[in-house]
Parts: C-alpha cells; structure tokens; sequence
C-alpha cells in the first residue's frame, strides 16, 4: 500500500525544493502486504546476469528445467545522456545504466526474484512496476527506494508473453521517470517455447531487443536545447514540454543512432530474428522496410495466436509486442517506428544488416535507371492538363 504521504509526494516535488521532498518518505512508511508463508525452499535458484540491449542473456527457449526461482539484480543509475548527434543532453533516469533497461528473460511458472538497488548517489527514490506480476501496484508498492538502499521482490511468473517494466514512485514523478529513461521488458516463455498460428513450435536464432523512447528536452529562447546540472534542475522547464505532448525526440535504445550506422544490428539470410519492442509511455507502429513480420505478437501475449505476415504492427503505449521473421534477402533494412517524421526526423529507426545471397526470383531489377529515349511530352502534358 502507498501512504497517503508518498502518494502526494510527486505533488511535493513540484515545489522548490524537489530532491529533499523526494528524499523524505522512506519505504518503511510503505505498509508491507503479508500474506500466509511460502515455503520454497525445495526449489531451485538460478543467477542471471543481465546483458545491455539491444542483446539479451543466454536463455533456453523451451523449458527443460523444473520451475525455478530466477534472481536478477538491477542498480539505478542516474546520469546524463547523450541523445543525438547535434550533443543534445538528457538528464537520464535508467535501470542498470543503460536506455532502455535489460531485457529479462524466465519461463512460465518460475519465480522472478529481483534486488533492486539504488545507490547513494543518486537523488532520488525510485521502484519498478512489473506488468507482468500481480498485485501491489506491479510490485511497485514495496520496491520503492531512497539512494542508499536496497529492495528484494519476488513475483510469479503466470502470464506467458513480453511485458514492460518501469519505474512509478507515484504522482507526476511517474511519467517524468518513464520519460527519463526509466523502463524496459521481461519476456516470459512458455514452457515448450513459442508457437505458431496452427499451434507448431517455432524457435528463433537471435533476440534483438528495441525499448522505444519519447524525451521531452526543453529548448532555451533562442531554440537550443537546454542542458542541466542534475536531475531536479531540469524537472520544471521538462515537465512543461511533456504536458504539450509534443516529444523533442523519439528513439530506440536512448538515442538517434543508437542502432544504425556502426551500432547497427546484424544478421543473415536464413537467420530467424525475434524483435522485441517496448513502448511504456507512448502507441508506436514498428515496421521493417523490404521485410515483414512472419509471426505477430501484436499486444505480446504468447497465449493468443501470432498473426501472419504482418507489414506494420502496433504497440501500444505501456506495452511490449513480438515479431518473428526469417531474412530471406541480404541488405540494410530500416526498421523504423512507421510514422515516418519520428523515424527519420526524430530519431526512431534501426538498421538491421543482413549477409547472404540475393534471390533474384523475390526481386529483381529488369531494367536499370535509364535516360529514356522516346518522345513522351504529348503523354505527360495530357496527364498534366487540368481537368
Ligand atoms: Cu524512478
């Protein structure tokens, strides 16, 4: 439960003092649900080291293991980010240091026990808010910490799918958290992993994983974006420009660029890719130009049927969906948030590059680009002319 005291903190914060009000409410104040004792003692624990997106840890697809508790550890980490290739900074909010948070991975039926730590140099209180779990605000009304400590959630994994995570300390510091970086994904497998549309198994080679991202930099009077010195200095000039709704930037994994040029993701012909893709706070329509999706998680929830051959799929805002597609063609492909202004202008496109041999029977080029020959004045002044 979240007192009445931390449920107004978010309001205290917007007045000028903000990190000490957000510093006061401590987690004792939280009161602490306690239900009759489980005893699982007899089960078996497994460590998991989280690995940066756009990768993910080492993971078997179908389960040969018993249920076991599965323990990740996360550090909050403040600090400022780099979000475009204009210098533009961002005061980030994230978990364990990177934009979005590291993908987890468990099976249905297992335990994820999560320690949470905010260090002390940080200024904030933070928590995480699991849609996955059940109960207790996501499991963010008894993870919430103040710098210098530390938190252990356990919840159970009963719904197969991709879900997000985030952070939600209450009030208005919710969405400035989410917008700030502070979000990320669990993928829980089915036991006998994934299946198609008809119910066959099908596997991938590879997990590419994409957090989607809106920040909200303000911009000075001469329209420069603005650079702060920490966290609670950039809170009021921020806040205006998330009310407007308008992002400055739309990303994937913290910054224009991230996944594109150098950073770009690889693979090839033949090679099946599962995407992941997260959005925590706003709709989003992935798309991979020249390919498809083969299999669509749409809303990311492995107990429905995937749809076919998708071109463009939605995530909503505080969900993650999953794509499955084999390259069959090599290239760079752009896979982008299709709206096209925030894939381009803004930031939201990856690049994929993929090896292999071209199959000229999908595609070919019959004639080149040529200067034509032929005299078309009278056609294109007909199809010209007004009507
Ligand atoms: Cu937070």
């Amino acid at each position: 439960m979240i007192t009445r005291r931390t449920a107004l903190m978010g309001a205290a914060f917007a007045a000028a003092a903000p990190h000490a009000a957000m510093q006061n409410a401590s987690a004792e104040e939280t009161m602490t649900p306690v239900g009759d004792a489980v005893d699982l003692t007899a089960m078996t624990r497994r460590k998991v080291k989280l690995v940066a997106p756009p990768f993910v840890h080492e993971h078997e697809q179908v389960a040969t293991r018993d249920p076991e508790i599965v323990e990740f550890e996360m550090m909050i980490i403040e600090k400022e980010f780099e979000v475009d290739d204009d210098g533009t900074m961002l005061q980030g909010m994230t978990y364990e240091g990177s934009i979005p948070g590291p993908l987890m991975v468990v099976h249905e039926g297992d335990y994820v026990e999560l320690t949470l730590i905010n260090p002390p140099e940080n200024m904030l209180q933070h928590n995480i808010d699991f849609h996955a779990a059940t109960g207790g605000l996501g499991g963010g009304s008894l993870t919430l910490v103040n710098p210098g400590e530390k938190t252990v959630l356990r919840f159970k994994a009963t719904r197969p799918g991709t879900f997000v995570y985030h952070c939600a300390p209450g009030g208005p510091m919710i969405p400035w958290h989410v917008v700030s970086g502070m979000s990320g994904a669990i993928m829980i497998l089915p036991r006998e992993g994934l299946k198609d549309d008809k119910g066959e198994p099908v596997s991938y080679d590879k997990v590419f994983y994409i957090g989607e991202n809106d920040f909200y930099i303000p911009r000075d009077e001469d329209g420069n974006f603005m650079r702060f010195d920490d966290l609670g200095s950039s809170y009021a000039d921020t806040l205006e420009i998330m009310n407007g709704l308008v992002p400055s930037h739309v990303v994937f994994n913290g910054r224009a660029g991230a996944l594109t040029g150098e950073n770009a993701l690889k693979s090839t012909v033949d090679e099946t890719i599962l995407i992941v893709h997260s959005q925590a706070n706003r709709d989003t329509r992935p798309h991979l130009i020249g390919g498809h999706g083969d299999l669509v998680w749409e809303t990311g929830k492995f107990n429905n049927p995937p749809e076919r051959d998708i071109e463009t799929w939605f995530i909503r805002g505080g969900s993650a969906g999953a794509a499955i597609y084999t390259f069959r063609q090599p290239g760079v492909y752009a896979y982008v948030n299709h709206n096209l202004i925030e894939a381009v202008n803004l930031g939201a496109t990856a690049h994929i590059v993929v090896e292999g041999a071209w199959d000229n029977d999908l595609m070919a080029q019959v004639v080149p680009p040529t200067p034509f020959g032929e005299d078309y004045t009278a056609i294109y002044n007909s199809k010209r002319a007004l009507p």
